[in-house]
């Protein structure tokens, strides 16, 4: 089926964890895609602000169904319903169809933002705020601890496998080591269901691939 489907541009950036979030379920599902980097002051320019007037990444242009698409979240779900027909990734039964929603949500809004803005105000604002530091940095544990809990005797966060849920959250919980470098030490103490569930969803192939491809292209 993989060779009848052409293949899926994905527009996206070498550091933003964003797009990488998108090219693991790519992988994950065996998708055929060519992967445009973009340099920062393209993604606030035309052409590129035409197709996501966000002047975000990612943005993918399929030819399979001609959709033009942005914000990592819907590209997922749409990735998903359209072709993860045997459900490698995706889980139909009720209730877990909709709980894999909610982790995507929690995920989009819940845990990118908040590690997005301790990346921003730890490495980039110019100033340095420290009140801003430590307010980002107390709700990327809470986001944390919230994740340990719900692993607490669980290998997977919908129904006991590997779902795009679980998949969707890797690549921020990547760069916020960076961001907070004692994590893991601070995990195996305090949240060890979640620090278990990183490493088996990072020792995916999928997303060691992935994280090869990033660190090739930050090179
Ligand atoms: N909610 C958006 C966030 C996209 C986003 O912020 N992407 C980052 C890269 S990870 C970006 O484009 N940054 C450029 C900028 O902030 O100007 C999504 O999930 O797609």
């Amino acid at each position: 089926m993989t060779n009848e489907i052409k293949e899926i541009l994905i527009y996206g950036h070498a550091s933003g964890p964003n797009p990488w979030k998108v090219i693991m379920v790519l992988e994950e599902l065996e998708l055929p895609y060519k992967h445009k980097l973009l340099e920062m002051s393209e993604i606030k320019q035309e052409p590129y602000i035409h197709l996501n007037p966000n002047g975000r990444v990612p943005t993918i242009e399929d030819p399979n169904t001609g959709i033009t698409l942005w914000e990592s979240g819907a590209i997922i779900e749409y990735l998903i319903d359209t072709y993860d027909k045997e459900r490698k990734l995706s889980i139909d039964t009720f209730p877990e169809k909709y709980h894999l929603k909610q982790f995507l949500y929690f995920q989009s809004s819940g845990q990118g933002p908040y590690y997005g803005q301790l990346a921003w105000f730890k490495a980039f604002h110019p100033e340095k705020i420290e009140s801003a530091i430590a307010r980002y940095e107390d709700q990327a544990i809470r986001v944390v601890a919230v994740l340990d809990k719900i692993l607490q005797g669980k290998e997977y966060l919908v129904g006991n496998r590997i779902t795009y849920a679980d998949i969707a959250f890797v690549s921020w919980e990547v760069t916020i080591r960076k961001m907070i470098p004692d994590l893991d030490e601070r995990a195996e103490r305090l949240y060890p269901n979640y620090l278990a569930w990183f490493r088996r969803v990072s020792a995916r192939p999928s997303v060691k691939r992935t994280l090869k491809l990033k660190s090739e292209a930050m090179a």
